[in-house]
């Protein structure tokens, strides 16, 4: 089952159910104005069902636009959770190197805020990369959704721009590197109702446009993530809560080659084979 948010040709905002056929079940007119709202259900996939056995307005996705499935879940992001993370960080840092390595095999894994809610990018939006950095790059990671009691509940996309140059020059200026305007993307919607087992057989890839041409394309699985889900959620919600649930972007397992770095105008597609795809363009901010 796949939720999504969505804008009506009136400009209003909805709650809708993908089919396969492309089309969108409008939830709105069951009443249901919040995903949260559903992500915070007792049996989340249970009333969901349910809720797509009644009549309901039909949508062709070309008469609505998808927005981010994001609506008061702040967004955390894990680190160097991917072998390939670890050793691209490591080559690019010199000064912070032993860091990135004990990261990876210590019991407490890398966890750092991402982005507010309101400032998260959503399908078709354009990614930023930064004006002041030299060498940036999208980080395609699957995203886990997590509702208020700490339970996963679904699975998107998202996006964590990163400035490897600032990253590279000292591990200190991380948020800076991480955290700046339009430097998270998530969506096309969340897929309720997939194990951690099923999440595990999918794939990431990663393509980028410049003038219609590709430039860079690789795939990887999400089972070459190192921890558990479990475990990965059970850190961030250590000593902290959250009344509206929160998204946890997992790490990245693909990382272009030294010599790649983003430019105004490239697209960015990221698909992952159980969810669907995330699209953006990129500008400078
Ligand atoms: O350690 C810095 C950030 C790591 C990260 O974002 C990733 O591995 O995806
Ligand atoms: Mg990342």
């Amino acid at each position: 089952m796949k939720l999504s948010r969505f804008l009506t040709s009136q400009r209003e905002t909805h709650i809708g159910l993908l089919t396969e056929e492309n089309h969108v079940l409008d939830l709105s007119d069951a009443g249901v104005n919040y995903i949260t709202a559903l992500l915070e259900a007792e049996n989340p996939l249970e009333q969901i069902e349910s809720l797509s056995r009644q009549n309901l307005t039909r949508f062709s996705l070309d008469q609505i636009r998808l927005l981010s499935p994001v609506e008061r879940q702040e967004v955390w992001a894990a680190g160097v959770t991917y072998l390939r993370s670890k050793k691209a960080r490591m080559e690019e840092s010199n000064f912070s190197a032993n860091a990135y390595d004990r990261v990876y095999s210590a019991q407490r894994p890398e966890i750092f805020f991402k982005s507010l809610p309101e400032k998260v990018i959503g399908p078709g939006e354009a990614v930023g990369i930064r004006r002041d950095a030299q060498w940036n790059v999208p980080e395609p990671e699957l995203a886990l959704i997590i509702n208020s009691r700490g339970n996963i509940v679904g699975y998107t996309i998202g996006n964590d721009m990163s400035s490897r140059d600032i990253e590279g020059e000292n591990l200190l200026y991380l948020p800076q590197a991480k955290i700046y305007h339009r430097s998270c993307a998530i969506g096309p919607c969340i897929v309720v109702g997939s194990t951690e087992t099923v999440a595990r057989t999918w794939s990431i890839s990663l393509q980028i446009f410049r003038k219609g041409q590709i430039v860079f394309e690789r795939q990887t699985a999400v089972n070459q993530i190192k921890r558990g889900f479990g475990e990965l959620v059970s850190y961030l919600f250590r000593s902290q809560t959250f009344p509206h649930g929160a998204v946890l972007l997992t790490g990245t397992g693909i990382v272009p080659g030294d010599d790649f770095s983003l430019q105004p105008n490239d697209k960015v597609r990221i698909e992952v084979s159980g969810i669907g795809a995330l699209e953006n363009t990129v500008i400078m901010v």
